[in-house]
């Protein structure tokens, strides 16, 4: 894909590349030769990358993709896959990519996934756990756990049923097949399809419009429709926002200074808004 815009790195790894432009954070997993297939590497330096996201005041939307032209990701490196996991450098075997789902699953900023050629196992889950997808008209979107001896029943089964419906869902998992980016579009995995070509910039267009909008909503946003899906962790992630809104207030600083001041908080101070 031809580079239109100067990205600056902001960390260097082995597995992936991390880079800014004007706001917009890019995690490109960097396994060309492999389809971008994640080892227990890629998936700690996603983490990491993820964790600087969610902390750096500069970044306001997360682009997730591969690198080339081929593939965003084609899942767990099978040459790693041991008996327990992906086995890393230190001979355990992992599924941090779970972590990395969480992450971007709890990431308060909104996280797109550029999917530019196949979307494939692990590498499916990742695209389905992003806020928004957005394909070119060359991706390739499917599962093939039951056909090479692995699943995720998690969010790559139940938050691709909220999306695509049951029926289909079973349909994915069970059937083993690969999508066109278009059936993908239509099938409600995909937001928008595109030639590879436009594909950068129109992500960067939808970014820079989310960065239009107040991020405080946009974060609220997407921890109520979590909250709905995700039970008591939906709910822990929604309240925390509930409490960082509250410390924001006079009422909650109000109760802070009245216990270092040893006197009682005057919250009847404080307006109930019906
Ligand atoms: C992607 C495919 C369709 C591309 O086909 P194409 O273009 O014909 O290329 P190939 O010649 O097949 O591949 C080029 C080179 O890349 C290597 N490669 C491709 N995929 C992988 C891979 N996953 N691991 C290791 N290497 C890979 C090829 O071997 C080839 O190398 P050389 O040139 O040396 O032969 C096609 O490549 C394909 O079908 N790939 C396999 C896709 C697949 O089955 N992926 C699933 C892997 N498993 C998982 O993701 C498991 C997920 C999981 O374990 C999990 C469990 C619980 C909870 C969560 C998860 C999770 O990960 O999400």
């Amino acid at each position: 894909m031809e580079q239109k815009r100067e990205w600056k790195p902001i960390k260097e790894y082995k597995e992936i590349l991390f880079e800014l432009y004007n706001g917009i954070a890019k995690i490109t997993i960097n396994r060309e030769r492999y389809r971008n297939a994640f080892t227990p590497t890629t998936t700690t330096e996603m983490s990491d990358a993820l964790y600087i996201c969610r902390e750096r005041q500069d970044i306001n939307v997360v682009v997730l993709t591969g690198a080339g032209d081929k593939a965003f990701c084609a899942g767990g490196d099978m040459h790693v896959k041991g008996r327990g996991g992906y086995v890393g450098t230190d001979g355990v075997p992992r599924l941090n990519v779970l972590d990395v789902q969480k992450q971007i699953r709890s990431l308060p900023k909104p996280v797109i996934a550029m999917v530019n050629g196949y979307a494939i196992g692990g590498g499916h889950v990742l695209h389905v756990v992003c806020d928004l997808t957005i394909a070119s008209e060359n991706a390739r979107f499917g599962q093939t756990g039951p056909r090479v001896g692995s699943f995720d029943a998690g969010f790559g089964s139940s938050y691709l049923a909220r999306c695509v419906g049951q029926k289909r869902a079973r349909e994915i998992w069970f059937m083993c097949r690969q999508y066109t980016a278009q059936e993908a579009y239509e099938m409600g995995m995909v937001n928008k399809v595109v030639p590879l070509e436009r594909l950068e910039d129109e992500v960067v267009e939808w970014a820079e419009t989310m960065m239009q909008h107040s991020p405080l909503a946009l974060r609220m946003i997407k921890a109520g429709l979590n909250a709905e899906l995700d039970g008591q962790a939906g709910i822990q992630e929604l309240a925390g926002d509930a409490t960082m809104l509250y410390y924001l207030t006079d009422e909650a600083q109000e109760g802070g200074k009245a216990f270092l001041e040893k006197r009682r908080p005057r919250f009847e101070d404080y307006p109930k808004f019906p």
